[in-house]
């Protein structure tokens, strides 16, 4: 039996070192090099090429690489028999928070404007925005929203949050899937922390950003479809909205012609909002690997039905 490891362009070294230190018997291949298709029975992925996997008859059950398994519900070449798991660990969950913070902070104090400004030798003082102008909409209070959310409540925001079902977290002002109108009339800077899905797919739109409280900003820390990428670029330009900080696109990398880099409201990360451990991560590959040959649920399994 073995275990495959597929991210084109990540560098699996580490990780296939560390599941080696808890299972030195572990059978491991690294994608492309497989000794023996038939022997992989359980494969971690993250953006691999659409259809390599159908190749492989034994295939019981793939993790994701990271939170997100929009790559995984993707790939048609998955069987409906395959599960699927993520990998949600306590680092991921609080670098998330701490790079939501820090973008709530960088746009209540200006601070892009003065990075700009520096580089220009051009002294101008900005108006901190009120806290009281800052309240929080967390789309999706999964594992990343509501550590976002604990974080934000301890620093002293006001929190809403949107999810399917109605959550009961101290701090948190719930709205269920069908109170969206209520939840953004009531927040100022939304985070998207949504999975993407069929329902989700463009739900970042002008109508939802002539929604929000004004002033009105946008942090992207889901996924780059979640996103239409005019209506942005129309919101900031037309007053809808101060500004957004994204983390995800559409097209990854950004290409470099893009409309969002000449923008000074629009900042951009690289899809580095919380990225998985490779230590932490081992853990819970191998207790899911071992999981799948017991035929037991794995842990963070993923509902294929939902979605997510
Ligand atoms: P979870 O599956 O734990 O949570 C998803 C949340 O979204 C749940 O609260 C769910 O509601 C809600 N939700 C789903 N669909 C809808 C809908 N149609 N209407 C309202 N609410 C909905 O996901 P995670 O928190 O672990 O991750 C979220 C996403 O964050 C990932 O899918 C990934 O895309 C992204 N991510 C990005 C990273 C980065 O570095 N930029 C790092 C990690 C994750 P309910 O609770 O009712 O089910
Ligand atoms: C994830 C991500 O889903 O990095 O973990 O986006």
């Amino acid at each position: 039996m073995s275990l495959l490891l597929i991210a084109p362009n990540r560098d699996l070294n580490q990780l296939s070192e560390e599941l080696q230190n808890i299972d030195p018997n572990l059978e491991i291949d690294i994608w492309p090099k497989v000794k023996n298709k038939d022997r992989v029975t359980f494969a971690v992925a993250w953006n691999h090429p659409k259809n390599v996997l159908g190749n492989y008859s034994n295939l019981k059950a793939v993790s994701s690489l990271g939170a997100g398994v929009n790559h995984l519900l993707n790939d048609e070449s998955l069987s409906e028999e395959i599960n699927f798991a993520r990998l949600i660990t306590p680092s991921l969950k609080s670098e998330m928070a701490e790079y939501v913070l820090q973008a709530v902070l960088a746009y209540r104090q200006h601070t892009t404007r003065y990075t700009d400004q520096k580089r220009e030798a051009f002294w101008d003082k900005h108006k901190l925005i009120p806290k009281e102008d800052s309240v929080v909409g967390i789309l999706g209070l999964g594992e990343m929203g509501l550590s976002i959310a604990e974080l934000l409540i301890l620093n002293g925001y006001k929190v809403n949050g949107w999810s399917r079902s109605k959550k009961d977290v101290e701090g948190i002002t719930s709205f269920s899937e069908n109170e969206l109108g209520d939840f953004l009339n009531s927040s100022n800077i939304l985070i998207c922390a949504l999975p993407l899905t069929d329902n989700t797919h463009g739900i970042l739109d002008l109508e939802l950003f002539k929604k929000l409280k004004k002033p009105g900003y946008l942090i992207n820390v889901g996924r780059g479809q979640h996103l239409i990428e005019e209506d942005l670029i129309y919101a900031i330009d037309t007053g809808v909205l101060a500004g957004a900080w994204l983390d995800v696109f559409e097209e990854e990398p950004l290409p470099s012609n893009h409309l969002f880099w000449n923008r000074p409201k629009i900042m951009i990360t690289p899809h580095i909002a919380a990225v998985t451990d490779p230590k932490e991560a081992a853990e819970q590959i191998i207790e899911n690997y071992k999981r799948s040959l017991s035929g037991m649920e794995m842990v963070n399994s993923v509902d294929r039905k939902k979605g997510y």
